[in-house]
């Protein structure tokens, strides 16, 4: 990659060699006016974070898979992306990374019992998806996988009466234990199953997504808390849900992947320089 990398820098050099002979020897006049608009816009691009949703954005890769067996150990989740905020019985961190294949969400909850019974009390952990990071409504077709104590996983989709529906095709593994006065919840959907009621994700493509908690689901007791903060759990509306970026891998070994977003931001900066250049020039003459 290294290599490649050399190459293509050389060859955006030589190109902007080319640019700076072009530049000097057309009229300036209705050039640089256009120049400038298109190195406005082209830096504005580069800006990270002009999105939709509530500003939170989960990206982290991960060459090591944590083992879903319910224990967060700190070593397993070290490369995730993490937030951490307050619900009425203490904190939450919830952790995100994704491997080439995989998608690995956790859950630190403070909470003062594990509640296994269905119907009685159970606590669950769900994780909606805005598969169309569109931002608009939790909609027909869209993504659900849950968690909760005993293993039971679920896998399901926004039906057309807006209710949730089983996926046929279930693709969700993960774990419920506790650990002093935490609830651990451990989590893997694939980025792409080929379900058509799962995300189908890529490498760099973001997902909408919100987290629910739910505390003594089915008791008097319920509670339900949400992160982002201020999303209900009953919202349809997407637009204040967080992002979720699937990282590319960085353990890319011989791949020849064309390092856009880092050639992207040569070609601005060395298109600034052209343009500074050509004002000295141009006072100079
Ligand atoms: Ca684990
Ligand atoms: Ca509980
Ligand atoms: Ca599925
Ligand atoms: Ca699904």
């Amino acid at each position: 990659m290294h290599t490649n990398t050399s190459k293509y820098v050389n060859k955006i050099l030589n190109f902007v060699n080319i640019l700076i002979l072009v530049l000097q020897r057309l009229s300036m006049k209705y050039l640089q006016p256009i120049i400038l608009s298109i190195l406005i816009f082209s830096s504005l691009l580069l800006i990270p974070g002009i999105k939709a949703h509530d500003g939170t954005t989960f990206e982290a890769y991960t060459s090591n898979a944590p083992t879903i067996d319910g224990v967060i150990n700190d070593d397993e989740w070290a490369d995730a992306s993490t937030v951490t905020f307050s619900i009425p019985e203490g904190e939450v961190t919830i952790y995100v990374m994704n491997d080439r294949r995989y998608l690995y969400i956790a859950a630190k909850v403070a909470d003062n019992t594990l509640d296994e019974i269905v119907n009685v009390a159970l606590d669950i952990f769900t994780i909606d998806f805005d598969g169309r990071h569109d931002g608009q409504e939790f909609n027909v077709g869209e993504d659900t996988i849950s968690i909760g104590a005993r293993n039971r996983i679920g896998d399901g989709f926004v039906g057309p009466g807006l209710d949730i529906i089983d996926d046929s095709q279930i693709d969700v593994d993960g774990l419920v234990s506790r650990i002093g006065n935490f609830n651990h919840f451990e989590i893997s959907h694939p980025i792409d199953s080929g379900d058509a009621n799962d995300i189908a994700g890529d490498y760099g493509k973001t997902i909408g997504v919100r987290f629910l908690f739910f505390d003594q689901s089915g008791s008097d007791n319920s509670v339900i808390s949400v992160f982002p903060i201020g999303v209900g759990a009953d919202d349809r509306s997407q637009s204040q849900w967080a992002d979720i970026t699937i990282a590319t891998p960085t353990d890319d070994a011989g791949s020849s992947d064309f390092p856009i977003t880092e050639a992207g931001i040569i070609i601005v900066l060395l298109g600034w320089a052209v343009y500074f250049g050509s004002i000295i020039r141009k006072r100079r003459n």
